[in-house]
């Protein structure tokens, strides 16, 4: 049963954190303060903002993105679990398992000192039962303040082993995505997925200028997207994944999926994406709990 926008009022801090939406959308949480802000839908636990103190938004959000409680929302931070991409033993099953498509449910809004902390955890749902016959469900923890802090962990509470992969799906807004650079990746061997091939080691920062989608493995270094044209440098620190993701669609498969806006909106996006994806999938005996920890921050950076 999801919370009612009455019962969420309850969570809520004056001057720090709100709720917007209505039956259609869904509700979300709102947090303003002096020196940033963001907001996350309880409809896949999905952050869909997030401003530091005088920066440009950080995540991207399509224009043409859907908010019906249903359509996974294009942009933010979809939270892929328990499976990454197409299921490898069920193509028609949603593609990146079944947390973006529920609503979340919140579990305690706190102030730390200048920072909010929002807990929510996904629940069991009748209807997500013949995708994932189990009861270990994940829970996320955000951390908003001058960095934005991402836990998602799950703990295994079936009787057996559990295994699953998962993702934090993050859509970066750039200025242009020909003048970006990332780097922290040159160490990592990589699967091409446009390819299927696995390449080693590229031992230079990425640049894209073309329809790019790679995963990276046992990333060791923070990634850094350098975007002069914002001047800034985005630092993506990372703790428990064994993969990273870089994707744009570019124009054509940004065309066919017809919710990425105008026909250039990939220009304003890259995805740079930490998790644990096939074959670095998790297994959790009983009992045991595995964390991603994402933390995300911006420096101005030097002309
Ligand atoms: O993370 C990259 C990727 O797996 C791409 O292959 C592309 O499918 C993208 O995710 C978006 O997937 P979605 O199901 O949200 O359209």
């Amino acid at each position: 049963m999801t919370q009612s926008l009455e019962e969420l009022e309850k969570f809520s801090i004056p001057r720090t954190a709100s709720f917007w939406g209505d039956d259609d959308t869904g509700a979300c949480i709102h947090v303003a303060k002096s020196r940033n802000s963001a907001t996350v839908y309880l409809f896949g636990a999905q952050p869909i903002m997030w401003q530091p103190d005088e920066q440009a938004d950080v995540l991207w959000i399509s224009d043409a993105a859907e908010f019906d409680l249903h359509t996974p929302i294009r942009g933010g931070i979809p939270v892929c679990w328990p499976w990454f991409g197409s299921h490898p033993a069920h193509p028609e099953w949603p593609s990146h398992g079944i947390a973006r498509t529920a609503t979340w449910t919140l579990d305690a809004i706190e102030r730390i000192e200048t920072d909010v902390v929002l807990r929510l955890s996904l629940p069991v749902r009748e209807s997500d039962a013949k995708f994932w016959p189990h009861l270990s469900r994940p829970t996320i923890t955000y951390t908003v303040g001058d960095t934005f802090c991402i836990e998602l962990a799950t703990t295994n509470i079936d009787p057996h082993p559990i295994c699953f992969s998962q993702a934090l799906h993050t859509y970066f807004s750039v200025s242009d995505i020909e003048s970006i650079r990332i780097d922290g990746l040159e160490k990592a061997p990589f699967t091409d997925k446009l390819t299927g091939r696995k390449e080693p080691p590229a031992d230079a920062p990425i640049t894209i200028a073309a329809e790019t989608d790679r995963i990276y493995h046992r990333p060791q270094e923070p990634i850094r997207l350098h975007d002069p044209g914002f001047s800034r440098t985005i630092t993506i620190a990372h703790k428990g994944a064994t993969s990273a993701v870089v994707w744009n669609p570019w124009s054509e498969k940004s065309a066919s999926m017809g919710d990425m806006g105008e026909p250039d909106a990939y220009r304003g996006m890259v995805c740079i994406e930490t998790g644990n994806v096939p074959p670095d999938d998790v297994i959790l005996a009983p009992g045991e709990t595995h964390t991603i920890t994402t933390s995300i921050s911006v420096a101005v950076a030097a002309e």
